[in-house]
């Protein structure tokens, strides 16, 4: 059975990492079905304003329920995909946040201290590094 994966990154929070965000949904494609590949679409916010706030929600929560993993990045602060690890981590996923020092932001400690080295993973990352962090991540848990 393929792995089903939840891809986050920031929406509404700013939408500077949206060409990152496809490029890595690209790459995680090699490992299993991605659910929310329209985080890394350009066109997010027109594509889906026929969509109540509360559908958007439902069906993201569902999609959550059904993944088997969460990659979130979280370079750009966002407080949607914050809501997302929480949840996911309530609902025992395994969860691998990316994050990118050299922006010279901070992570948060609410998610660099969830870090468990198990079902929980923060890695520190620049693009070139991200097959090499999947391929690692995904070996592990199959
Ligand atoms: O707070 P943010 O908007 O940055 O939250 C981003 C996260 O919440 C992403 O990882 C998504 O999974 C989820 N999310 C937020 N908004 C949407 C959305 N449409 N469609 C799907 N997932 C979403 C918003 C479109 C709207 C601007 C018209």
């Amino acid at each position: 059975m393929s792995r089903k994966i939840y891809f986050a990154g920031s929406i509404r929070a700013g939408r500077e990492d949206a060409d990152l965000y496809a490029r890595l949904i690209e790459q995680l494609r090699q490992y299993g079905k991605v659910l929310t590949e329209h985080v890394g679409n350009s066109s997010v916010e027109k594509e889906e304003k026929d969509m109540s706030e509360k559908e958007i929600h439902d069906r993201d929560m569902e999609w959550l329920n059904e993944s088997d993993y969460l990659v979130a990045e979280v370079t750009q602060p966002s407080l949607g995909v914050g809501y997302e690890i929480g949840r996911a981590i309530n609902l025992k996923k395994t969860v691998l946040c990316l994050f990118r020092p050299q922006t010279g932001k901070r992570l948060s400690a609410m998610i660099r201290g969830a870090e468990n080295e198990s079902t929980f993973i923060v890695k520190d990352y620049k693009e070139s590094e991200a097959q090499t962090i999947f391929k690692e991540f995904f070996k592990e848990e199959l």
